[in-house]
């Protein structure tokens, strides 16, 4: 740390300074480090389970305990001030924040509510006729193809077909969605050069959104149509119904695209794993934990402290943004034996890819339907998975997936 830097640090980085705290300077938004960031978050749990990260100015924890610990006590950590690096008490949101994510307790839980009333495990079982059905046919062509790419030929395709369906959206400019997601996941980091190209490509996505969200524009019967119930309830007004279809837009379609992508790589890289879950395909819904452990989709998420507190002996104030790297903490070897190895047998309960606590991911039934009916019908069908050429990441502040995954497939 140079002296110009210290001058205009502020209080917290002087207090970290002089209460010892460690401190990086990574910056874990770049390229280079979102292109392999693993062997980054070891060096940051090497340093300690609270690191003060110099560049941001914001407390990570790359550690699993103090993750769970911080993301399950939401009266001390809230997400009122965003679940991004911007705090939304002093800064104006790039859009009007989600009434699920970025809002506290008693709000989010009328909204939780909302969503569970439309979204939970008897209208997800619903869905799985419809997605098998998908699956079969599209696992069936993306075998045949023998060399293609698994991105565009199943990774983003699947999703973008039931899960849109699912939500009640028209078939025409689901091409929206991605662009979208990828907006809402890079605006969570910093307003850096990757956030703003998103936004400028694509001006008019979120107009398409905003539409799409309406009721009228809603197919009868769908998650997203069902939510426009509870304002014929009295429970919620039209605006929030429309806010809440967004917030399964945003948070719903990329995720579960990437995820694909991540376990399509990781099983061609790790061939050993995919002989056993075609030997043994009840191992799936394991293998879907796994590859969210190992080599997960959404990487971190933002906390603000709510009272001065303290972690793990690191005092802290009010208003403190704190950096939960759930990413980091999945391979946290204090709590994952051989973390580092991908085991579609291992134990993998209490994996934090989708996050935990009263925000914990809200899809994750519907999001691990998608994976397993895939998988399973892939590992029915495919003997071998090889990558062909390196796979194209798609860079994004919190999400980390592929735009291009080309792939020998043979069939079985
Ligand atoms: C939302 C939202 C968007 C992105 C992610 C997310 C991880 C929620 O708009 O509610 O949860």
């Amino acid at each position: 740390m140079d002296q110009i830097e210290l001058i205009h640090s502020g209080q917290a980085q002087l207090d970290a300074l002089l209460n010892d705290v460690p401190v990086s300077h990574l910056d874990p938004y770049v390229t280079e480090v979102l292109s392999d960031p693993y062997p980054h978050y070891a060096e940051l749990r090497r340093l300690g389970p609270v690191v003060w990260m110099s560049r941001y100015g914001v407390y990570a924890l790359p550690c699993f305990r103090e993750v769970k610990d911080v993301l399950g006590d939401q009266a001390t950590y809230c997400s009122s001030a965003g679940a991004g690096l911007s705090n939304f008490h002093t800064e104006k949101p790039w859009r009007h924040p989600s009434i699920l994510l970025e809002v506290d307790p008693p709000e989010h839980d009328r909204t939780r509510q909302q969503m569970v009333r439309v979204l939970n495990p008897a209208s997800v079982r619903a869905l799985r006729p419809q997605f098998e059905a998908v699956a079969t046919d599209m696992v069936r062509r993306f075998v045949d193809l023998g060399e293609c790419d698994a991105v565009a030929d199943l990774g983003a395709a699947y999703p973008t077909k039931v899960f849109g369906d699912a939500v009640g959206l028209r078939p025409d400019g689901r091409e929206n969605l991605l662009p979208y997601g990828d907006m809402v996941f890079n605006g969570f980091g910093p307003v850096n050069d990757r956030f703003k190209a998103s936004l400028a490509e694509a001006a008019a996505v979120p107009v398409w959104i905003a539409d799409a969200c309406k009721r009228e524009s809603l197919t009868e019967g769908s998650l997203g149509r069902n939510l426009y119930a509870g304002v014929d309830r009295g429970e919620i007004t039209e605006d929030e119904a429309a806010l809440l279809v967004r917030s399964l837009l945003s948070a719903g379609l990329d995720t579960t695209v990437f995820t694909l992508s991540n376990a399509i790589v990781n099983f061609a890289r790790h061939p050993k794993q995919w002989s056993r879950l075609r030997e043994d395909p009840s191992l799936v819904r394991n293998a879907v934990e796994e590859v969210l452990r190992y080599d997960g989709t959404f990487h971190s998420f933002y906390r603000t402290t709510t009272r001065p507190v303290e972690i793990a002996g690191v005092a802290m104030d009010t208003s403190q943004k704190i950096l939960a790297l759930t990413a980091s903490a999945n391979r946290d070897a204090a709590q994952w034996p051989d973390a580092d190895d991908f085991d579609i047998t291992r134990r993998t309960n209490g994996q934090l890819g989708f996050g935990y606590g009263i925000h914990a991911c809200v899809g994750q039934m519907l999001a691990r339907l998608e994976l397993e009916i895939v998988l399973t019908k892939l590992a029915a069908m495919a003997d071998s998975i090889e990558l062909t050429e390196a796979p194209t990441q798609h860079f994004n502040n919190t999400v980390r997936g592929y735009k291009r995954v080309p792939v020998r497939v043979k069939a079985r």
